[in-house]
């Protein structure tokens, strides 16, 4: 039987990075829809990331996006984010919302527009400078949307360049994280659609350089799991972002279509002993709260990844290694599904009071009155969206 106190020990130190856009307004081609209280600026995106950190304990930094969190002195929004009680996190390029990048950016056949591209890259790693960050995590919406548009293994050629160039500039203590994406906005091609392609790249960089999963980045029936196991196996997961889908790149909160899914995958992060902040995994949130209340939305979405951890955590392995060992098919997977199967909320409760925090963090947020005072506040200004 897993140990209980070794299971919230583990509990406690997890810590989940928030994404900055995710406390926009955000939507899809067909709809932004505007909610009150957004924040104008990185600040208040910041601000309302704290709150997550002050009522759940685990979610310690916010992950910003440029030039979506664009600002003039980024020492002075790293001190911010200290005083707010939080830090800035991974850094995210975007080379994906400029007419220049209509047909790619590092992978565009036109030179000058790569090196537009290659800049922006570079100045987020002056970013991370700045901010203290050891992640840059690239993500292309390169590809072509019909064949014959453009030659696949030349985009390779242009793609693996560029990447070489940010890898050079790399500080010692500094990663470069390389997310996938299967489509979209691509249709025919994507430059970097799967783990495999993303794993070769990374391994013809060097050890600076790992794959990230996008929960929402796969076709439907994948077996996400099975690539996480490959890709720890191989010394190469660098980070997850987190987030759950029913049909394409949904961004719904984590756990909310699939929460057996990330059962599955914390369960294979838990067995190859990578949960731990030693083991490097950034384990980031990346979601969009199109309809639902943000803030509380992210407190939510941290909180299924702490359930579906801790019942990872509670699978007795003994117990499993020997059914496996006696090739004992259904009691193997019973040991699983008791795991799963069990109640952890009593657990995260004790571990919250344990922290000095309330057990329900969503009802003490909404106790806060936070809400009530940035609707109040946030009035006039420009609420953050993808756009800006
Ligand atoms: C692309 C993606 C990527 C981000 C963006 C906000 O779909 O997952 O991680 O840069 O969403
Ligand atoms: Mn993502």
């Amino acid at each position: 039987m897993a140990d209980r106190e070794a299971v919230k020990q583990a509990l406690r130190a997890q810590k989940i990075e928030l994404p900055s856009w995710a406390f926009g307004n955000t939507g899809t081609r067909f709809k932004v829809f505007a909610q009150p209280g957004v924040p104008r600026t990185p600040q208040e995106k910041i601000a309302d990331a704290a709150q997550v950190h002050k009522y759940t304990g685990v979610a310690p930094s916010v992950a910003v996006h440029i030039p979506w969190d664009k600002v003039d002195d980024y020492r002075e929004l790293a001190a911010f984010a200290a005083d707010a009680g939080t830090a800035i996190g991974t850094v995210n390029a975007n080379v994906f919302q400029d007419d220049d990048y209509k047909l790619g950016s590092v992978a565009n056949p036109d030179p000058a527009v790569r090196r537009k591209a290659l800049d922006h890259l570079l100045d987020c790693v002056d970013i991370m400078d700045a901010t203290g960050s050891r992640d840059l995590k690239l993500w292309f919406a390169d590809g072509t949307n019909y064949p014959g548009q453009d030659d696949i293994r030349a985009r390779q050629d242009r793609l693996a360049e560029a990447l070489h160039t940010v890898y050079q500039r790399l500080g010692p203590d500094q990663r470069m994280l390389l997310e996938y994406k299967l489509f979209e906005p691509s249709f025919y091609t994507t430059d970097v659609p799967d783990w495999g392609t993303s794993l070769l790249h990374c391994l013809a960089l060097g050890p600076q350089a790992a794959v990230v999963v996008d929960t929402g980045h796969h076709a439907p029936g994948t077996n996400i799991e099975f690539i996480v196991a490959i890709l720890l196996r191989a010394g190469r997961l660098g980070g997850f972002d987190f987030n759950s889908r029913f049909y394409a790149d949904d961004d719904l909160m984590v756990g909310a279509a699939d929460p057996f899914q990330l059962f599955r995958i914390l369960y294979e992060v838990t067995a190859a002993g990578a949960l731990g902040p030693e083991a490097g995994i950034a384990f980031m949130l990346d979601q969009c709260h199109n309809i639902e209340p943000k803030i509380p939305a992210q407190i939510r979405s941290v909180m299924n990844v702490q359930e579906a951890t801790a019942k990872a955590l509670l699978i007795d392995t003994e117990a499993l290694a020997t059914a496996q060992q006696n090739g004992d098919v259904l009691g193997a997977n019973a040991v699983l599904m008791d795991a799963y199967n069990t109640d952890v909320r009593p657990l995260l409760a004790q571990l919250r009071e344990d922290m000095g925090l309330e057990p329900d963090p969503i009802a003490a947020y909404h106790r806060s009155g936070y809400g009530e005072k940035i609707t109040a506040d946030r009035i006039g200004g420009t609420p953050a969206s993808w756009g800006s």
